[in-house]
């Protein structure tokens, strides 16, 4: 990069050089899209160089890559974050200014691009961020969807769901390459010729290419994310247009387009629909024939694949990626079974995200037999050769029950197979794979997530990290475990006043965000208590509400006594078909109403549940937040990234022993964390009672109180029995646990508010957090799969 692209003035002239020339704008009668898009491509314009240069490094050095396949990135908004990477952050905001425009306002213009579901998706897009920023050469894989997640309104306490259409303007970080464009075949026959299989398809389209550049901290280095359109192969069909048959002319298209149009919403159930399957199989054919495309450009020998490939599956979802790549190899390139094999296994990485069963994607032979033949048959005989390979003493099938186990095909083939944290890795190898990991010990490694400190901590968190910068000079970002210099000034009473200024500043901010996005005034000196994430049973947001409706009872019963002041806050969505999980937002919205509405409660309490959480809600509400809800039933979530997000802001959790959380109560010292709840083992044990939420309810006054008024309709006087199934779920099927954990519960939100009252106390206990957060840098998380996983060096 030369310095002169960073002065303003020069940035200036290019943001007027293209509102004139790209936008083809007047600067008198511009909008403030025009400006954005100006600013935009005036940004995008610095990031070419050090992302060309990377590439020529990348090729002349005849480096290894990582290749990152992924069904969904959650990217989020760009335009800010590149600017902070290039370190452009002020003197855009300075030259915007001198434009006439705030640099606020026209960043939150952008919208985001949601092209994921949770934290599947959003690790992914860290991980992009991270590779780029350690020098780590990469690409990401996903599918451009023409519709990311939906949006999610309420009607009457109610999620609705709107389609999202994030490509109707301009995405002015991507770059078509027509060129790059690739068959992907579906359906047909296999039928041997010369004594050999080949696949005949019924059906193809075309994946076509979209590169974003991904620009790492300082713009060291820079990365591609490459996302693939579905086209059709046949653009029109002519014959039938000049028969005059115009609707049907454009079929083929239609057809082809529906591949990329729209991102699944459910990540929590899985159902086998066969375009789902489609979609995973285009994408990693797509990924895959690019990846030989390039290493074919400079070698021959395919067998020596692993030295300069590595493939990471992100979850089963591109698991097809084993018997495609041998495909591609035995069929097209004539290579043989076992060596292709082999080399396929070297190359693959399975990260698996989730134990619970319903989410484990198993297809019927049938559908996949049907969609996918030849693969079918490449299956069979990996799942043969294993059994014959490593006879293990049970049956262990990828093919069983006439389904397809992606889990078991996925582990099967890949060298390494982690989990997301220590705990979910340990479940992983005791009770997801204990059969496998007996075959092939060694083979499943604990990589801890992480998340990016650019984005979360720099970006989203001005005031805090412009304190940390203040207190421990520049260059933690990224070298995140320099948070620990913080340490020693937590007991520094001036230091203590700067940080809850950063504090407050930022829930101020957020005061003014909910009076206007939720019409209701909420007192900056309230504990903000935040709740996040897509909703969910073991997430237990219910747990929450349920607690939450206990301690307003208490308020009603005693308005008097002094009370610490709370805002709940609750944000995420349901997939569309969840019915429990909309429920659950239905309750949270209906108490909301009540409590809010109440003059005797005031601001002792109140209940926020802005519509559409996603990733520039959570750039908002995370730094604002003092305390990190995490209380999922021991054994269920896998890592979380959120709670490492909220941890580096300063925000202590309440938690349980679950995913990631044992990570941060071990970083952050069990005084500085507000533990509840059954763990893993007890968890289990206490589902062998069938009897034990009764047992629970019958234990807890404040719980028979709360359900009582829940399923007396006190939260739907409009319609009074709207909770009574959700109340006989928690008395007779609670598979989550909430009223055995609701006690525990209760208790570690009283000792948060006693905490809270004791102000200094409270803030040496949440400036300990970000002190000791350096560990969940996602720079760590990469570092350590190039070492364990992808044997790949720093190209820095
Ligand atoms: C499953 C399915 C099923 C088929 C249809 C679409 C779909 C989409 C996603 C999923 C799997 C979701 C798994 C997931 O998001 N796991 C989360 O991964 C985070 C990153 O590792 C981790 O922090 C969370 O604890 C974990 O729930």
């Amino acid at each position: 990069m030369t310095e002169t692209n960073f002065t303003p003035a020069l940035l200036k002239s290019d943001v007027l050089r293209h509102l004139t020339f790209t936008l083809g704008k007047d600067a008198a009668n511009a909008s403030g899209y025009d400006w954005r898009m100006a600013l935009s491509f005036a940004i995008r314009d610095r990031i070419m160089e050090p992302w060309f240069a990377s590439t020529r490094r990348t090729w002349a050095e005849d480096r290894k890559r990582v290749y990152y396949l992924s069904m969904e990135f959650l990217i989020g908004r760009l335009l800010e974050d590149a600017t902070v990477n290039l370190d452009l952050r002020d003197i855009s905001e300075q030259v915007m200014r001198e434009l006439g425009q705030d640099f606020h306002t026209l960043v939150e213009g952008e919208p985001d691009a949601a092209l994921g579901n949770g934290g599947l998706g959003r690790l992914a897009a860290c991980f992009m961020e991270s590779m780029a920023t350690v020098g780590c050469p990469a690409y990401g894989y996903g599918i451009r969807y023409e519709h990311g997640l939906f949006r999610q309104s309420f009607e009457r306490g109610q999620q609705v769901e709107m389609p999202e259409d994030w490509l109707s303007q301009t995405n002015p970080w991507e770059f078509a390459r027509p060129e790059s464009a690739y068959v992907i075949p579906f359906k047909g026959n296999v039928e041997m010729r010369d004594g050999k299989e080949f696949w005949v398809p019924g059906e193809t389209v075309l994946a076509s290419a979209y590169d974003t550049p991904v620009i790492g901290w300082q713009g060291k280095w820079a990365n591609t994310l490459r996302l693939w359109s579905a086209k059709p192969t046949k653009q029109f069909d002519l014959e039938r247009f000049n028969r005059g048959d115009y609707a049907a002319a454009a079929e083929p298209e239609a057809l082809a387009r529906t591949l990329s149009r729209v991102l699944y919403p459910d990540d929590t159930t899985y159902q086998g629909k066969e375009l789902r399957l489609k979609q995973e199989f285009f994408l990693t054919s797509a990924a895959l024939q690019d990846i030989l495309r390039r290493f074919k450009t400079r070698h021959s020998d395919l067998r020596s694949l692993p030295k300069h490939v590595a493939i990471q599956m992100n979850d089963t979802h591109p698991a097809i990626a084993g018997p495609e790549l041998i495909r591609l190899l035995v069929d097209e390139n004539g290579m043989g079974f076992d060596d292709a094999l082999d080399t396929a296994r070297d190359c693959l990485g399975y990260t698996n995200h989730t134990l619970l069963p319903e989410a484990l994607e198993r297809w019927a032979t049938f559908t996949f037999g049907n969609t996918l033949p030849r693969h079918m048959q490449i299956v069979e005989r990996i799942d043969s050769w294993h059994r014959r390979t490593f006879s293990p003493p049970h049956y262990i099938g990828i093919v069983k029950h006439q389904e397809v186990r992606m889990g078991e095909l996925a582990f099967v083939m890949a060298h390494k197979v982690n989990g997301v944290s220590a705990l979910h890795s340990d479940l992983v190898k005791k009770n997801l794979f204990p059969e496998l990991d007996a075959l092939h010990p060694g083979r499943i490694i604990n990589e801890t997530n992480g998340v990016t400190p650019r984005r979360w901590l720099k970006m989203s968190n001005r005031p805090l990290s412009g304190l940390i910068t203040e207190a421990i000079g520049a260059g933690w970002e990224d070298q995140l475990d320099r948070l620990k210099e913080l340490e020693p000034l937590v007991d520094d009473s001036a230091f203590r006043a700067k940080f809850d200024a950063a504090k407050r500043a930022n829930k101020i901010a957020l005061e003014a965000w909910i009076a206007q996005e939720c019409g209701v005034k909420v007192s900056p000196d309230a504990l903000f208590d935040v709740q996040v994430k897509r909703i969910h049973e073991y997430k237990r947001q219910l747990l929450n509400i349920l607690q939450t409706v206990a301690h307003y009872q208490r308020i009603k019963a005693n308005p008097k006594a002094t009370w610490v002041p709370r805002v709940k806050i609750f944000g995420g969505k349901s997939a569309p078909g969840y019915a429990v999980a909309k429920e659950i937002i239905h309750l949270i919205n209906d108490v909301a109403q009540v409590i809010n509405a109440d003059p005797e409660v005031g601001d002792l309490l109140k209940v926020i549940y802005p519509a559409n959480y996603n990733v520039s809600m959570a750039e908002r509400l995370v730094p604002a937040a003092d305390l990190s809800e995490q209380i999922s039933t021991a054994g269920k979530e896998a890592s979380g990234t959120g709670n490492m997000k909220f941890m580096m802001n300063g925000a202590p959790t309440i938690g349980t022993l679950d995913g990631a959380n044992v990570e941060i109560l071990q970083e952050v010292g069990a005084e500085n964390f507000f533990l509840f709840g059954l763990t893993t083992d007890e968890a289990m044990k206490r589902r062998e009672d069938p009897d034990q939420s009764r047992k629970a309810i019958d234990a807890s006054l404040a719980l028979q109180n709360v359900l009582q008024a829940v399923a007396e309709g006190q939260f739907s006087p409009d319609q009074k029995d709207r909770y009574h199934g959700l109340v006989h779920r928690v008395w007779h099927h609670d598979y989550f646990l909430v009223a055995a954990d609701f006690d525990s519960f209760d208790a570690a939100q009283d000792k948060v508010d006693t905490a809270y009252a004791d102000r200094q106390a409270w803030i040496k206990m949440a400036a300990l957090n970000t002190a000791r957060s350096g560990f969940f840098s996602s720079d760590r998380t990469i570092r350590s799969y190039m070492k364990d996983v992808w044997t790949i060096p720093s190209a820095l």
